[in-house]
């Protein structure tokens, strides 16, 4: 069966159809079906990035305001500590065992006699076989749109309208602009602007249109900015605007504050068109971000660690969704989710049946969004089978941000499982002893600094249990093979 005929048979509308004009829904209606999905990826934006986690340095007032008027998340967490494979995740709410995105690039980051076992290749492209949100909401009667970073391959195959996006601003396979952050581009997916136009200002007028021109049918607006991500570069007049500010809990760079008040100014711009165009209350908008913050650019403390690594600081992302007449103004959520669980909440909020035979690892959070505190499922997992060097505050390694490692969170409890010591020094029978497993309480300790493995060992073994257990259901590779090259420091 091939992939259109595939798409064809599974995409079934739930029942009753879908409206073919948002301005004739009742928004005082709660189960009225809302039509428009529009999804606010920042890439590399710390938990604490944003005002309403806390941050009093940057300056986010319009970000702050849609946490005032949706549901914020204080335990969302990224799929992955780097960029494509959380992408990979939110594109087919599967896990990273499902696709083989693992890492960006290269799986043996760092010096290979640093390495102890050879790890597990990757995939930089997403395949074309899988089914992306995209290609189930378009036969629904979606007109989609991907306005920015993409880092899954490039079209016509593997870009944005290989993957079932009607329309493709800047996506291709790069992970960062290539041109920096001012125009000329040098994206061939992007025209070049007037000499000086800033990059997260096109991405937003771009939305803009989009959302002018589909104004009368639903739509899904995929907004992933390039902004956070390095290159570190401002808009002049922003940087001033953070120059003689006092640093504080570590954030003091104003030409990185400067790019976070732009993606700031773009979420404002974004929301005042919705308004404009009487279509607010009749859209879905989440916020999210890809990873942690990234060191050097911010800090994410009191989180441990930067993008790169497993703890907290590395996954933990800034969410809201705000959802008029579902989602209480102002309210919180503390019950972990992660990114595959964006693309069943999305189907459901589009009304679309999921088609029998697409797998999906995530779980529709939409009882969270109508205000239940949990959604019952037992944990969430992760799983990086690569190495990723340089060196951060906070990471368990001087030389590396992380090894290969696997990790589960249920309910407070979170399990790292390292597996270049798990493989070589003993597994199981000597887990007490070969430094292979951290148990951390982040109910009691938030920040990671008290490992649990040995003092705990009844919540280790249960944790550890269900981490392989996982492990096995979903075929995820072990890198198991000692790295001849390794040298012993
Ligand atoms: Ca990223």
């Amino acid at each position: 069966m091939n992939r259109r005929d595939f798409l064809k048979r599974c995409a079934a509308v739930g029942a009753g159809g879908y409206l073919l004009s948002n301005k004739s829904v009742d928004v005082n209606v709660k189960h009225k079906r809302p039509l428009n999905i529009v999804f606010l990826m920042i890439d590399d934006m710390g938990q604490r990035d944003v005002g309403f986690m806390g941050s009093d340095y940057y300056e986010t007032p319009k970000i702050d305001k849609l946490a005032g008027q949706g549901m914020v998340f204080t335990d969302a967490y990224a799929n992955a500590a780097n960029c494509a494979p959380t992408r990979a995740c939110f594109l087919t709410g599967q896990y990273g065992p499902r696709h083989g995105v693992f890492t960006v690039g290269d799986p043996a980051r760092g010096s290979s006699s640093d390495h102890r076992v050879i790890p597990i290749a990757n995939d930089t492209t997403l395949d074309s076989y899988h089914v992306t949100i995209a290609e189930l909401l378009g036969p629904a009667g979606y007109v989609s749109i991907s306005i920015g970073k993409w880092h899954m391959g490039n079209d016509p195959e593997l870009g944005p309208i290989g993957q079932g996006f009607d329309e493709n601003d800047g996506g291709n396979e790069t992970g960062g602009p290539k041109g920096g952050y001012f125009s000329p581009w040098n994206n061939p997916e992007l025209p070049s602007g007037p000499d000086g136009e800033y990059l997260t200002d096109r991405l937003t007028d771009e939305a803009v249109d989009f959302i002018e021109r589909h104004q009368d049918r639903p739509f899904f607006l995929y907004l992933p900015h390039y902004a956070v991500h390095a290159p570190i570069q401002g808009k002049e007049d922003l940087i001033a605007k953070y120059q003689d500010k006092p640093p504080s809990n570590g954030q003091d760079n104003p030409k990185y504050a400067a790019m976070v008040d732009s993606v700031d100014q773009s979420v404002g711009r974004i929301m005042a068109k919705l308004e404009e165009l009487d279509l607010v209350e009749n859209t879905v908008v989440f916020f999210f971000s890809d990873n942690g913050g990234h060191s050097g650019a911010t800090s994410n403390f009191p989180l441990r660690g930067f993008k790169g690594t497993f703890y907290e600081g590395g996954i933990r992302e800034p969410m809201i969704v705000r959802w008029p007449g579902v989602t209480r103004a102002g309210s919180t959520c503390n019950e972990p989710v992660i990114g595959i669980d964006f693309f069943p909440t999305m189907l459901e909020i589009a009304g679309v049946t999921k088609p029998a035979d697409k797998l999906l690892d995530g779980v529709s959070i939409l009882p969270l969004l109508k205000g239940a505190d949990s959604l019952g499922r037992e944990a969430i997992f992760w799983h990086f089978p690569c190495y990723l060097q340089n060196q951060v505050v906070g990471a368990r390694d001087p030389k590396f941000r992380t090894r290969p490692v696997g990790v589960i969170r249920k309910g407070n409890f979170k399990l790292m499982q390292f597996f270049e010591e798990w493989v070589l020094d003993g597994g199981w029978d000597a887990r007490e002893t070969n430094n292979a497993i951290e148990l951390y309480d982040l109910g009691s300790d938030p920040y990671e600094t008290t490992n649990l493995a040995n003092t705990n060992p009844a919540k280790r073994d249960e944790l550890l249990n269900m981490l392989i257990a996982w492990q096995t259901s979903v075929n995820a590779p072990i890198p198991n093979e000692a790295n001849p090259a390794y040298i012993p420091s």
